[in-house]
């Protein structure tokens, strides 16, 4: 069993590049894009793909939205960066509608999803200190084993991932971890009284598109106010339509205290990050307190209102909650051995691979390439699919098409 992947000598050439003058941080597939519109992507030699990955589903608008590089041409033409040291024409009603959008009375604006992580972390900190009267330096915040908050010092010091915390101690202490999907676990550890916040993936993104059950969020939504906690939403991947809503918690009419947006708040043209909290907890920190030189620069202001605007105009999620529920259907009618499960919600899934050979998801991925479909395995033997949302039902299918041609590279020789 081995796919072949053809690699002109132009791209090559660029491989050859990154391999000798850019770090070893990542094994992509080999293949070297140079445009991308709508769902597809080519590469520099012309030829096309659907791509399943979205930019880790930064691009749920569809790449180089029109709209949304038409803000940003306007905007970068005009002014994209005042710093926060003085106003700018675009950050207050960007700040009213984006509270507006998803009903919290303020935004804090950053730049990308672990930074809006790491304020929503010193937010969570500052109203244990300040508001529930957790003694100095104990507060405590509960994380999720298999969770992906990124890639900071403090993110991953409490990433039970090795590969993203090996031999980057001393780690950041005031972290408890509980198994994820687990309630009981939950309950017993607000217990304790120096517990300030509870943050949490809806589904789990990089673990492999984890769903938990029915209710799980919406339980640890009254466990967490029971035990005067603060609910922080990661919606950095799941958010903004990706899962068949606007936010993943929506599908449990759970309001996090804190929630966390990144990646497709700004369509995948450039890093937007945004923490919306209401008054009592978002007013904790006051001038001078925390920042960052490009958050709530007004380029980023124009293209996440574009942004925004787009999901609901052209109706995302619901489009998500349609050709999600289609996508998952058509994969498990292939009946293929070697797909053990499909899971997701809307249009964040993941085929887990069944098959003796440990590479035989990276595999997959190679023949997927070959036939049109770029994809990436993540955790060894899964392959998250997650398309741009504005996916149309023939394109969908024929991605079911191009993985059920693919499978074929599983046959056993
Ligand atoms: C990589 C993963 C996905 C995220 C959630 C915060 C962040 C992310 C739920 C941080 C970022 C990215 C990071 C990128 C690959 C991708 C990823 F595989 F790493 F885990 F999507 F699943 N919370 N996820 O998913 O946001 O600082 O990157 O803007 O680091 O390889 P960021």
């Amino acid at each position: 069993m081995q796919a072949t992947t053809t690699l002109s000598a132009r791209s090559l050439h660029y491989l050859e590049l990154e391999e000798k003058y850019g770090a070893h941080n990542y094994h992509p597939i080999p293949v070297v894009l140079d445009r991308g519109a709508g769902v597809h992507v080519w590469d520099i030699d012309g030829r096309r793909y659907y791509d399943c990955l979205s930019g880790y589903s930064a691009v749920n608008q569809g790449h180089c939205h029109p709209r949304i590089v038409a803000a940003l041409q306007e905007q970068a033409a005009r002014l994209t960066l005042t710093s926060r040291a003085f106003h700018s024409d675009l950050l207050g009603e960007y700040a009213r509608y984006i509270t507006e959008y998803f009903g919290y009375d303020k935004v804090l604006p950053m730049n990308t999803g672990v930074e809006a992580v790491e304020t929503a972390l010193k937010l969570c900190r500052r109203w244990a200190y300040q508001v529930k009267g957790v003694s100095a330096d104990k507060a405590l915040i509960v994380v999720c084993s298999g969770n992906f908050h990124g890639r900071t010092t403090t993110a991953i010091s409490f990433s039970t991932d090795p590969d993203s915390n090996r031999d980057f101690g001393p780690y950041t202490p005031g972290f408890l971890v509980i198994p994820y999907n687990d309630s009981a676990a939950l309950a017993r550890a607000l217990a304790d009284p120096n517990v300030a916040g509870f943050l949490v993936e809806p589904i789990q993104g990089e673990a492999g598109v984890i769903v938990p059950d029915e209710g799980y969020l919406h339980i640890a939504k009254r466990l967490c106010e029971a035990a005067n906690v603060l609910f922080i939403g990661d919606e950095i991947q799941t958010g903004l339509g990706r899962t068949g809503r606007l936010l993943a918690c929506d599908h449990e009419s759970v309001r996090p205290d804190i929630l966390i947006l990144g990646k497709a708040l700004s369509g995948g043209m450039l890093p937007v990050s945004a923490v919306l909290a209401d008054d009592p907890i978002m007013l904790t920190i006051r001038p001078g307190e925390h920042g960052s030189t490009y958050g709530g620069n007004p380029l980023a202001c124009k293209v996440a209102m574009a942004a925004l605007d787009v999901l609901k105009q052209e109706r995302l999620a619901e489009n998500a909650a349609v050709l999600g529920e289609l996508f998952r259907k058509e994969v498990r009618n292939l009946h293929s051995p070697y797909i053990a499960l499909v899971r997701g919600k809307g249009l964040l899934n993941a085929i887990v691979i069944a098959h003796p050979r440990p590479d035989a998801a990276w595999e997959l991925c190679l023949a997927l390439k070959e036939n049109g479909l770029l994809a990436k395995p993540t955790h060894g033997d899964k392959i998250r699919l997650a398309p741009p949302l504005v996916i149309t039902r023939e394109q969908l299918l024929e991605c079911v098409e191009i993985v059920r041609t693919s499978l074929a590279v599983l046959e056993k020789h």
